[in-house]
C-alpha cells in the first residue's frame, strides 16, 4: 500500500472532511406589531428595530412588521406576545397595568416634569427595576421606548381650564389610573382600543381623546377634532416587548444583539418625538386645528388633588416621590 506524502493541504483537507456538516445558519423571521402607521414615532423605531436585528444576528434573525394594528390593538398585541402567538410588539403603557399592575404607578398625571427627566428615570434604577416585572408575566421587556406627553382634544368647545372639561365624552386608554384622573375631572371617560378612534370621533360617539401631538399627527387626528389644548398632563411610555420563551432560546450573543437593537429602536423613536415636539402644533393649525398653547397646568394639576390622595394610598406616596423627585 502506498503512502501519500502527508503535505498540509492534504492534512487540512482530512480535517476539514472529518468534520460533521454543519448546516447554514438557520433564519428565524419574527413578526412584530404595533397600534400607528409606518410614518411616526413608532414606525422609526419598529424598522430601525428590524433593521439592527438583522445586522447584529448576521441574518439569523430578521423582524417582520406590521403597522396600524394589522395584527390587533395595543392590549389584543400585548395579549399575543404572552400567549406566543405574536413575537414583538411595541406598546404604549396604556393597556400594560392588566398584565403588570405596578407599570400604572408611570401613568399617574404630571409625574415627570419634562422629556429629560421621563427619560433619565425609565434609563436609570427605576425603569429599570420595572422592566424586572415582566418576565414572571412571560414577557421580555427589552426597553422603555416613548409616546409622549398627552394632550386633550375635543370638538365641543376650546378648554382653557379643567372646568372646561366638565361633561365631554373622552376616549381614554383602557389604562385604570387614567380613568380615576379624567373622572375626577369631570370627564366622561369612555375606554377603547385606539384603532377604534378616529371612527369614534368621526361619529361623534365621543366628544374627544387625549394623546401626544405625535399620535395626534400619525393618526391625522385633526381631520376629525377642532380643539387642541397642550395640558401635557400625563407622560405615556412605550415599551418593546417580546415573547419570553422566544427571548431565552436566543444565544447570549444574539440576546445582546436584540438589546443593542431595542436601544437604537428607542434612539430613534424618542429623536423623531423631539423632532414632532418641534413641528406639530404649526402643522396642526395650519389644518385648522385651534390651539390652546398657554396652559396654567397648576389649575390641573390642583383638580386632581383628590385623586393624588388617593393614588398615594395605593402605590405609596413614598414610591411616587421617589419617581417625581428623581433627577
Ligand atoms: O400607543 O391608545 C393610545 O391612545 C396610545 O397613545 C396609542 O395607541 C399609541
Amino acid at each position: 500500500m502506498r503512502f501519500l506524502p502527508c503535505t498540509p493541504a492534504l492534512a487540512l483537507a482530512a480535517v476539514l472532511a472529518s468534520l460533521p456538516s454543519v448546516p447554514a445558519a438557520a433564519q428565524e423571521t419574527m413578526k412584530m406589531n404595533m397600534s400607528l402607521s409606518q410614518n411616526s414615532h413608532y414606525g422609526v423605531a419598529v424598522d430601525t428595530f428590524a433593521k439592527e436585528v438583522e445586522k447584529r444576528t448576521q441574518g439569523r434573525y430578521k423582524v417582520q412588521n406590521f403597522y396600524s394594528g394589522a395584527l390587533g390593538a395595543e392590549r389584543e398585541s400585548i395579549e399575543a406576545v404572552q400567549l406566543g402567538t405574536l413575537d414583538l410588539t411595541l406598546t404604549s403603557t396604556g393597556p400594560v397595568p392588566n398584565f403588570v399592575p405596578e407599570v400604572a404607578i408611570l401613568d399617574i398625571p404630571f409625574l415627570f416634569k419634562d422629556y429629560a427627566q421621563a427619560r433619565q428615570t425609565l434609563d436609570g434604577p427605576v425603569g429599570q427595576e420595572m422592566l424586572a416585572k415582566f418576565p414572571a408575566k412571560g414577557i421580555q421587556a427589552l426597553a422603555w421606548g416613548e409616546n409622549g406627553f398627552r394632550h386633550m382634544t375635543n370638538n365641543k368647545r376650546p378648554v382653557n381650564s379643567p372646568d372646561d372639561l366638565k361633561g365631554l365624552k373622552m376616549r381614554t386608554m383602557e389604562n385604570p389610573v387614567h380613568i380615576q384622573a379624567y373622572k375626577q375631572f369631570g370627564i366622561i371617560p369612555t375606554p377603547m382600543a385606539f384603532t377604534e378612534v378616529f371612527t369614534a370621533l368621526q361619529q361623534g360617539t365621543v366628544d374627544g381623546q387625549e394623546n401626544p401631538l405625535s399620535v395626534i399627527s400619525a393618526a391625522k387626528l385633526d381631520q376629525v377634532q377642532k380643539y387642541l389644548t397642550l395640558t401635557g398632563h400625563v407622560y405615556s411610555p412605550a415599551l418593546i416587548l417580546m415573547n419570553k420563551a422566544k427571548w431565552d432560546k436566543l444565544s447570549a450573543a444574539d440576546k445582546a444583539a436584540f438589546s443593542e437593537a431595542a436601544k437604537a429602536a428607542v434612539k430613534a423613536n424618542r429623536a423623531r418625538i423631539d423632532e414632532d415636539e418641534r413641528r406639530v402644533v404649526a402643522e396642526l393649525k395650519s389644518h385648522g386645528m385651534a390651539v390652546v398653547e398657554n396652559v396654567d397646568k397648576s389649575k390641573f394639576q390642583a383638580a386632581l388633588q383628590p385623586t393624588f390622595v388617593e393614588l398615594g394610598k395605593k402605590f405609596g406616596q413614598e414610591n411616587i416621590d421617589r419617581i417625581r423627585n428623581s433627577k
